[in-house]
């Protein structure tokens, strides 16, 4: 609960008070995914990239290369994604229970040097 109901949050922070995930062009980014909560799931997708599920509750998967935009996490699970820096602009990064997004759950992914104009 926040000041003002629920919220949810990625590092303990709700948008936009979290830092940004700062790439740049050809980066291999790999980012940490544990859902610490109780009873909520989280499907987490990613704009602008496709991820590889390189494991899961510390175990590397095995097998033809899972490849996906948004992974469900359950409460408890841990899983390591990665990405090429492939696709110039800046990006969302969020909970896609839009409710959990609404509250705080998305973070940006900023493309170094890049600029909308
Ligand atoms: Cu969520």
């Amino acid at each position: 609960m926040g000041k003002t109901g629920m919220i949810f949050t990625i590092n303990g922070k709700t948008f936009p008070d979290m830092a940004p995930i700062r790439i740049k062009e050809g980066d291999l980014v790999k980012v940490r995914l544990i859902n610490r909560s109780h009873m909520d799931e989280h499907p987490m997708h990613l704009h602008g990239h496709l991820f590889q599920v390189l494991s899961k509750n510390g175990k590397a998967l095995t097998g033809a290369a899972v490849i996906k935009d948004t992974l469900n996490i359950k409460p408890g699970e841990e899983y390591v994604v990665a990405f090429r820096a492939d696709n110039r602009g800046h990006w969302v990064f969020h909970c896609h229970e839009l409710h959990h997004a609404e509250a705080g759950m998305v973070t940006t992914v900023l493309w170094a040097g890049f600029s909308r104009k």
